[in-house]
């Protein structure tokens, strides 16, 4: 059998369960009592890929407070139809997780309703899926109200598609990991108080929205260039915002620290006003009902003139980080725009290590934290901003009108205005667009 133990080493001391941190081996102060759980994964191809992505798994409990027991990948053509892993080795982890004290297992995909119930009853323990452990740490990372929102909507759509069919496996679930957010009663209403509920949240949802399109339509009138960080989740998007714009949001070692997007300004060294925005991490395998969530968080990335692509270098899953991220910002349609690769965490990093990225404009290696490269990347934000873009001033004819919308998009509307003749617009866009205006 395939295991890798211990993921994080644990024992108990005087009642308190001590717990060694797997990465540095090092012992750490006593923690309460978490829950713990068993992680699993049905490899169909790559078994590499699958530990690393168990890995992942791990971190991401240790997020949301809980403790990994150990991990176990089996090679499959395909996850079994109605129990995800293989009866057998379903039936061996019943054993496992009555030996480990296990509070339940923790699959590293998503699972349908029959597969949560199936592999329930023959583990004769709970069982959660990657996508409801995501949903979980969401629910409690979420700060706004239009981010708890967004969250309550994915929860909500991601047990509707669930009610029929998981039975026991939802009573089993009973408190904690996996069961935060709308609240376990809502567990147990039928489909149609739940698809009203998803209505109002999306009316509310969508009100927000147009509030948020006069604040930039204000903010873009200003013409001040705003340029967004994204990246893949802990890459350090939040330490690279304090850093460029001296502010103390929010940066830990823990996966999803931010969920709402933050603006501060700086100036650049020519005077420039800028807007940075820190957005919302990606994950590889993110799950499908989150991603209209990112939608609207990443909305003003979508607008942004510059898009800051933060890796963290010292990371051995860079390459597939750096995928997951480009992929993800083409499914949000927000590919295309100009783009630094700023390559953190250079200060874990041997010196020369040379990092490229030839899908981007330019690449930066830096450490947000010790404020290597930061100069540089400074520069190279200068030059992207003024290089790519020209000022048009003009007037559009109204069967040309929808290049405006691309302007928006890819560039910054300054100001519009409707005469007899057609659009008057004043705007920054980037040169390749100005050259199908005139
Ligand atoms: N050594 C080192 N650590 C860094 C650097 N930049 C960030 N970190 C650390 O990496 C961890 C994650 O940093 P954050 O800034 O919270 O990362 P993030 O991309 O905002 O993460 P999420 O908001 O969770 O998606 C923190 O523990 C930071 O202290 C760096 O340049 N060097
Ligand atoms: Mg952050």
């Amino acid at each position: 059998m395939n295991e890798h133990f211990p993921i994080t080493d644990s024992c108990i001391e005087d009642g308190i369960l001590v717990n060694v941190l797997r990465k540095e081996s090092e012992r750490v102060e006593n923690i309460p009592v978490s829950e713990k759980y068993i992680l699993a994964a049905v490899a169909t191809g790559d078994e590499e890929a699958a530990w690393d992505s168990l890995d992942e798994l791990a971190d991401l409990l240790d997020t949301a407070g809980g403790i990994s027991l150990f991990q176990v990948v089996q090679n499959l053509p395909h996850p079994d139809r109605a129990t995800y892993l293989g009866k057998g080795k379903a039936a061996e982890l019943r054993e496992k997780a009555e030996i480990h004290e296990a509070d339940g297992i923790i699959c590293d995909d998503e699972l349908t309703a029959s597969q949560i119930r199936n592999l329930s009853e023959i583990t004769g323990t709970k069982v959660i899926d990657r996508t409801t452990l995501i949903l979980d740490i969401f629910a409690a990372h979420a700060r706004t109200r239009e981010g708890k929102l967004q969250v309550e909507i994915a929860q909500q759509k991601y047990r509707y598609a669930r009610l029929r069919g998981m039975g026991e496996a939802l009573s089993r679930l009973g408190a904690g990991i996996g069961t935060r957010g709308p609240g376990e009663t809502k567990l147990e209403t039928d489909r149609r108080v739940i698809q009203k509920r998803i209505k109002i949240l999306s009316d509310d949802i969508e009100e927000m929205k147009r509030a948020r399109n006069t604040a930039r339509k204000k903010r873009s009138s200003n013409a001040v260039p705003t340029v967004a960080i994204v990246g893949y989740t802990n890459a350090g998007k939040s330490t690279l915002l304090n850093n460029l714009t001296g502010s103390e949001v929010l940066s830990e070692d823990k996966l999803f620290a931010t969920l709402d997007p933050t603006t501060r300004s700086a100036v650049l060294d020519n005077g420039q006003k800028v807007l940075f925005t820190d957005t919302v991490g990606f994950i590889n395998k993110l799950p499908h009902n989150l991603v209209d969530a990112f939608r609207s968080t990443l909305e003003e990335a979508g607008y942004a003139d510059l898009i800051l692509h933060v890796v963290d270098a010292s990371d051995p899953q860079a390459e597939l980080h750096l995928k997951v991220v480009y992929d993800t910002l083409a499914d949000l349609d927000i590919g295309g725009k100009p783009t630094i690769t700023v390559w953190n965490k250079a200060d874990l990093l041997d010196e020369d290590a040379i990092f490229r990225d030839f899908g981007s404009d330019a690449s930066v290696k830096i450490s947000a934290k010790t404020g290597q490269g930061i100069d540089a990347l400074l520069s190279e934000i200068t030059r992207l901003l003024n290089e790519n873009r020209v000022f048009i001033d003009t007037v559009i004819p109204y069967s040309n009108a929808a290049i405006i919308a691309e302007i928006r998009r890819a560039g910054q509307l300054v100001s519009e205005e409707y005469t007899e003749d057609g659009i008057h617009i004043r705007a920054y866009a980037p040169r390749t667009l100005s050259n199908k205006v005139f």
